[in-house]
């Protein structure tokens, strides 16, 4: 396929018009939103779905008799069986509402805590985010659990080999993300479930930069949690999901206590609510929880087959362009990957690099992506990332090209 015909998988232009801020200049020239892998931007459906809860139904949830608090817990409930749908999980309340990615990682670490003793192993990939290695150390501090590392090669994939000789019978958990948000590495994470669960180990996946470009099914992986975030996907920040198996979710505890959590409350003893609630202690984001679903349907609408042919297109296109100019490499090159390439000019800082593209409207993100590690195994301090979305265009490629060739020219 040429690039034109992959850019007509869909109508572009009336994409682009659903994000008002893509209309917006800065420093004088039109804006070139490429640091997606940190935040999408949000079509206006989302924002006018905040503009309505606020306007019509604001409302605490599962508290009230009244009106609004009943339609606000009707819509909070809608959006949660959005998500159970979107991710096939097979019961609503196998998915909790959370800040976030890091918020859900954090619930499941907490709640190993209990269910780990000293030897036992715990496995991460080379790959992650510092939020899917911190909580996870901080779990072995706890209980006297040792962590293993699953290691990466030089294009930024996982060395499978390696991870399958360190499973053992004291292997109790797994955890890894199905996207790197550093190199957009795809990881095999089939596999990697397959063979935990072969060793009697349970695993999560960090899909936080994965549920932007695909729709995963919990069911098919048959994956023990699955966590993302909502401002990733065109929706609101502050708004995750976590997905557990419900004989997981029943095993750990509660993470937080406090309203909403609980059956009963006495001085001598409390019990908990039943699921999902056990784990949604206090007034959650009921807003943006709700919004969650809107930007789900709004993904959905497009369809995650087009959003993921016509982001490869970009990932080709600007790879290519990109290899022209002399002196870039490119970290991650993953046959499996999704639209991130971080790079950088030989002798040339990334950040001066940065520096030089915002000054010409073009925002990406410089420095260790949260995954010091990865620049540790390159000896860099730091990449320029620029990650595409759906509402990306070639033409934005270009402006990228020709801003990266004039930052070389001016910092050499
Ligand atoms: N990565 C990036 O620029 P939160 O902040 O909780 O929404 O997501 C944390 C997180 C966890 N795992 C992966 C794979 C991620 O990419 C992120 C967030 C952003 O790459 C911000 S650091």
């Amino acid at each position: 396929m040429k690039p034109l015909e992959k850019e007509n998988i869909f109508d572009i232009q009336k994409i682009r018009s659903d994000f008002p801020i893509l209309k917006r200049k800065v420093n004088g020239y039109p804006l070139v939103y490429l640091d997606n892998a940190a935040s999408s931007q949000k079509p206006q459906v989302v924002i006018d779905a905040i503009v309505d809860y606020y306007s019509n139904y604001n409302a605490n949830i599962h508290r009230g008799v009244h009106a609004l608090s009943q339609e606000a817990t009707d819509a909070y409930e809608r959006s949660r069986n959005k998500i159970q749908k979107h991710l096939n999980a097979a019961k609503p309340y196998e998915i909790i509402f959370t800040s976030g990615t890091t918020h859900s990682i954090n619930l499941v670490a907490n709640g190993f805590t209990t269910l780990l003793k000293t030897g036992d192993e715990i496995i991460v990939s080379a790959l992650e985010h510092h939020s899917n290695i911190v909580p996870w150390q901080m779990l072995c501090e706890r209980t006297g659990a040792v962590l293993k590392v699953i290691p990466m090669n030089e294009t930024g994939e996982l060395v499978l080999e390696a991870y399958e000789k360190m499973l053992s019978d004291k292997t109790k958990l797994v955890f890894c993300n199905h996207i790197s948000n550093a190199l957009g590495t795809i990881n095999p994470i089939n596999q990697i479930i397959q063979k935990a669960h072969e060793a009697g180990a349970a695993v999560l996946i960090d899909g936080a930069q994965a549920c932007a470009h695909l729709k995963p099914d919990v069911q098919v992986l048959d994956v023990d949690f699955y966590v993302a975030s909502a401002h990733k996907m065109c929706g609101p920040t502050g708004v995750g999901l976590l997905y557990g198996k419900e004989k997981w979710l029943r095993k750990l505890p509660p993470y937080q206590g406090g309203g909403e959590m609980i059956a009963e409350v006495t001085f001598e003893k409390t019990t908990y609510a039943d699921l999902p609630h056990k784990f949604e202690a206090g007034t959650p984001n009921i807003c943006g929880d709700i919004v969650f679903g809107t930007a789900i349907d709004y993904l959905n609408q497009i369809g995650f087959d087009k959003i993921a042919a016509y982001e490869n297109s970009l990932l080709e296109t600007a790879t290519r362009k990109l290899l022209e100019i002399e002196g870039l490499r490119i970290y991650g090159t993953s046959k499996q990957k999704t639209s991130v390439i971080s790079f950088n000019l030989e002798g040339i800082h990334p950040y001066d690099v940065g520096t030089i593209l915002d000054q010409l409207g073009i925002a990406v993100r410089t420095g260790h992506h949260c995954t010091q590690p990865i620049m540790d195994y390159y000896k860099i301090p730091g990449t320029v990332r620029a990650s595409f979305s759906f509402y990306n265009t070639f033409e934005e490629i270009d402006r990228l090209v020709e801003a990266v060739k004039k930052a070389k020219q001016m910092l050499q």
